[in-house]
């Protein structure tokens, strides 16, 4: 498995989400497609972590994929097929 957030690509993903959310499922078929190893953040298990989404995302939706870029730049990306085209565009 190769992990997402080595020296290759310096950057951190965290993709908050719950069980249940079929649009959360799709993206978890991507990252096992592509082998990554993601940490998975999940709002209905954890009160924090849905604070955190909706703190720094700004919504309580999921899938949301937060990305912490080398230079410390934050972006939250939502849309199930957004965060899908990204993974593949940076690790496909
Ligand atoms: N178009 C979005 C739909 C995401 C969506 O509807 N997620 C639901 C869960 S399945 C959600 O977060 N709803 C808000 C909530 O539960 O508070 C996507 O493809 O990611």
């Amino acid at each position: 498995m190769s992990n997402a957030q080595n020296a290759a690509a310096p950057r951190t993903l965290v993709l908050y989400h719950f069980r249940s959310c079929p649009f959360c499922i799709m993206v978890h078929r991507k990252i096992e497609q592509l082998g990554l190893d993601i940490e998975q953040r999940n709002i209905r298990e954890e009160p924090a972590y849905r604070q955190e989404l909706i703190q720094g995302g700004g919504k309580q939706q999921v899938p949301c994929l937060h990305i912490t870029e080398s230079d410390g730049q934050e972006h939250w990306l939502y849309e199930s097929s957004d965060i899908n085209r990204y993974l593949e565009q940076h690790y496909g």
